[in-house]
């Protein structure tokens, strides 16, 4: 027999004979008949020889990703008394096909990113595997569904990163799809895997006054802790970024406002002379690290005695004895 065969058998092919051993025997009768027989590594699941007329058949398809090569060695060995033999190596090299697809390492990939940063930050990194050989195993990353223009993918290294500066106030999350693709010239294989992007808040946005200025009117009668006005603001950021307090831009004698309310009212009554206007601030400021604020502004208009009408004295004394009917006259 031929010392040594190679031969090449493509992956996934139906059983089928690969091979005929052939040795030659000139003596006659048992002397002269063959028997073939294969020993090899683990090959009894993989291989079969025909014992009298040397045929090598594959007893199932290979599979090049499990295994991608054998060798088998077949006896050949007459059936004389005193049997002689021989034997001969066969390699047996299983071709790759493209039968395996990418494969993400995860299903689905969902991260954040914090919102203001610049285009090019990093999202997530995809990763797919491909046990094919060659160009059949190489994997290119791409982006399908519409990601906003917000997103791109590195083909080869699979880094997806921010196209542009995200803003969470216009769009809090992104869903899309990464494809993996292989690179057989003929009939590539791709997965797909869904991408959700949640975008973290930053305190980007000031307190916005929903009304600027807010009128207001006190009058003598105004009764103190009244509220004469309230305050709103709108601060579109999350949680503690878009949380308001407000205060008033510095210490007024007649007018105080709720830090959490907004509202403003009367902490004292109205000193006589008082006419006009009084214009207040109020600034309004969120929770956000490091904070941001604006200033509203109060319109009060002081309706106090007419112009012309003053009282004859600074201070007006007089006493009504208790548990008085109502309408007494003071003493
Ligand atoms: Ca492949
Ligand atoms: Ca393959
Ligand atoms: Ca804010
Ligand atoms: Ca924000």
């Amino acid at each position: 027999m031929q010392p040594s065969f190679l031969i090449r058998v493509p992956e996934n092919l139906p059983p089928s004979t690969l091979h005929t051993a052939q040795a030659g025997d000139p003596d006659a009768g048992p002397n002269g008949t063959i028997h073939y027989s294969i020993q090899g590594e683990d090959i009894d699941d993989f291989f079969t020889i025909n014992m009298t007329s040397g045929a090598v058949s594959t007893k199932r398809s290979l599979d090049r990703e499990q295994r991608s090569n054998y060798t088998l060695i077949i006896e050949a060995r007459d059936q004389g008394p005193f049997p002689r033999s021989s034997t001969a190596q066969l390699h047996v090299l299983v071709l790759d096909e493209n039968d395996n697809t990418p494969t993400f390492t995860q299903k689905s990939y969902r991260t954040s990113v914090r919102e203001g940063l610049p285009a090019g930050s990093e999202v997530t990194q995809l990763e797919a595997a491909d046990g094919d050989e060659g160009p059949s195993g190489e994997v290119t990353f791409s982006l399908v569904d519409d990601t906003f223009g917000a997103f791109t993918v590195n083909a080869r290294s699979g880094t997806i990163r921010t196209a542009r500066t995200l803003d969470r106030e216009v769009r809090t999350q992104y869903t899309f799809w990464a494809v993996a693709t292989d690179g057989c010239a003929r009939g590539p294989k791709s997965s797909i895997a869904k991408i959700t992007v949640h975008v973290e808040d930053i305190n980007d946005n000031s307190p916005m006054c929903a009304q600027s200025p807010v009128s207001a009117a006190v009058s003598a009668e105004t009764i103190v802790n009244h509220t004469v006005a309230t305050v709103r603001a709108l601060d579109a950021d999350m949680g503690e970024n878009g949380t308001v307090v407000f205060s008033l831009s510095e210490p007024d004698m007649v007018f105080e406002v709720g830090a959490e309310t907004g509202e403003v009212w009367l902490k004292s009554p109205l000193p006589s002379g008082f006419f006009g206007m009084r214009l207040l601030r109020v600034v309004v400021t969120d929770r956000g690290t490091p904070a941001l604020s604006s200033t509203c502004l109060v319109l009060v208009h002081l309706l106090g005695e007419e112009e012309g009408l003053q009282f004859t004295e600074q201070v007006y004394e007089a006493a009504i004895p208790e548990n008085s009917k109502a309408g007494t006259e003071p003493q």
